[in-house]
């Protein structure tokens, strides 16, 4: 089995309501998805989980379309035939960064795989759950207002949501927490900050200690290391990294030198799902807690996380939410939420199809390429 080419879709679909963050505000999700074509026919997603422009990371998509089309694609025609999932990541290491990037193409490439074998991606990576706990991650209001907050809130917990995660920035964060942990006094509750902080908020952020929060998510810039180990003697809240965590060596440092006690795992952040079942294996094997965050993904990118999610060491609860959380229409058929879990997909690689009239009509732009020629 070869794979003869790749299709780039991006995708513009509408947000729900706006998800603003301290690091910027998005209205319509810019995505891409790639479509991997083999020669007998199989076909296999992954999707680009970088936003309009570089706010959380450097990445984004215009630049992410550029990477794959210059420099990833080119590597991969080099592969040959058949080639598995390690060796296409290998492929791929020749280009520095770009993991966003990485992973929707090593992802496409993946499904097809498991797809030929008849074998899920839950499956593959080790799940050994079926059903998984889902948190959401609540933006900051637009009008700062702490009623519409409690309101955001109140409706998810209805839904059935067993997590909440606010987001914060200096000027939004001890106020709105306390209101959140007044009405809802014993729901699992935490913060994601974005790099919003620098080293001399430490005392600041310890004032949420008193909240019972779960952790406190990358409050600093994510190359401030040391920062983070300050601010874990400061604050008796845990400490959880999300951007600083790149890699597998990336996360072993971060926990070597106590920079973080939990980690977030996100596939495109860390270049795909291979790095990213690594990083589970030795944060298991050191006792360290982890869970899947997001990136506002589609049904595509849900699927394969909630298959990641799955995994045993995922003992804290994510950011897998359901469909209706982000988009009206999502392009596969919809998550939606049962007693607050979702199910990991049991179908052949990641399990679900994009819906063809959906894609069609959210598709801003699209490319082909071919890997069977140079
Ligand atoms: O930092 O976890 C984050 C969304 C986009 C970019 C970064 C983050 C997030 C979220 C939402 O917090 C996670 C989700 O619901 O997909
Ligand atoms: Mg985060």
């Amino acid at each position: 089995m070869t794979i003869d080419l790749l299709r780039l879709h991006r995708l513009n679909i509408p947000l729900v309501r706006p998800f603003r963050t301290s690091f910027g505000t998005e209205h319509v999700r810019d995505l891409v998805l790639v479509e991997a074509v083999s020669s007998d026919g199989i076909r296999g997603w992954g999707e680009c989980v970088t936003m309009s422009w570089p706010g959380y990371s450097a990445e984004y998509t215009d630049g992410a379309i550029d990477v794959m089309q210059r420099h990833l694609v080119p590597t991969l025609r080099e592969l040959p035939s058949g080639a598995d999932p390690q060796a296409v990541r290998e492929a791929l290491e020749v280009v520095r960064g770009h993991p966003m990037a990485k992973n929707a193409l090593s992802t496409a490439l993946l499904d097809v795989w498991l797809r030929a074998r008849e074998e899920s991606l839950g499956s593959y990576l080790g799940a050994t759950r079926e059903r998984i706990d889902c948190g959401v991650s609540v933006g900051i209001p637009a009008t700062e207002s702490i009623t519409a907050l409690l309101e955001e809130v109140g409706s998810y917990v209805d839904a059935g949501y067993r997590r909440i995660k606010l987001k914060i920035e200096p000027g939004w964060d001890l106020e709105p927490v306390a209101a959140v942990r007044a009405a809802w006094p014993d729901i699992p509750l935490q913060v994601d900050a974005n790099q919003a902080y620098t080293r001399s908020h430490a005392d600041h952020l310890a004032q949420l200690d008193p909240f019972n929060l779960n952790l406190i998510e990358q409050p600093l810039h994510e190359e401030d290391w040391y920062g983070h180990v300050i601010l874990s003697e400061a604050c008796a809240t845990p400490i959880c990294l999300d951007e600083s965590i790149l890699s597998v060596d990336s996360a072993d440092s971060a926990l070597r030198f106590g920079a973080t006690t939990i980690i977030n795992i996100k596939p495109g952040r860390v270049g795909g799902y291979l790095t990213a079942r690594e990083i589970h294996d030795l944060c298991l094997d050191r006792g360290v807690p982890v869970w899947c965050g997001g990136m506002l993904e589609t049904g595509v990118g849900r699927a394969a996380n909630l298959a990641l999610a799955g995994l045993p060491g995922f003992t804290v609860i994510g950011d897998t939410s359901a469909s209706s959380r982000y988009y009206a229409v999502d392009v596969t058929e919809p998550f939606v939420l049962d007693d607050g879990r979702l199910d990991v997909p049991t179908g052949p690689g990641i399990g679900v199809d994009p819906l063809p009239d959906v894609l069609a009509d959210l598709t801003v732009w699209s490319a082909e390429v071919r890997l069977d020629e140079g």
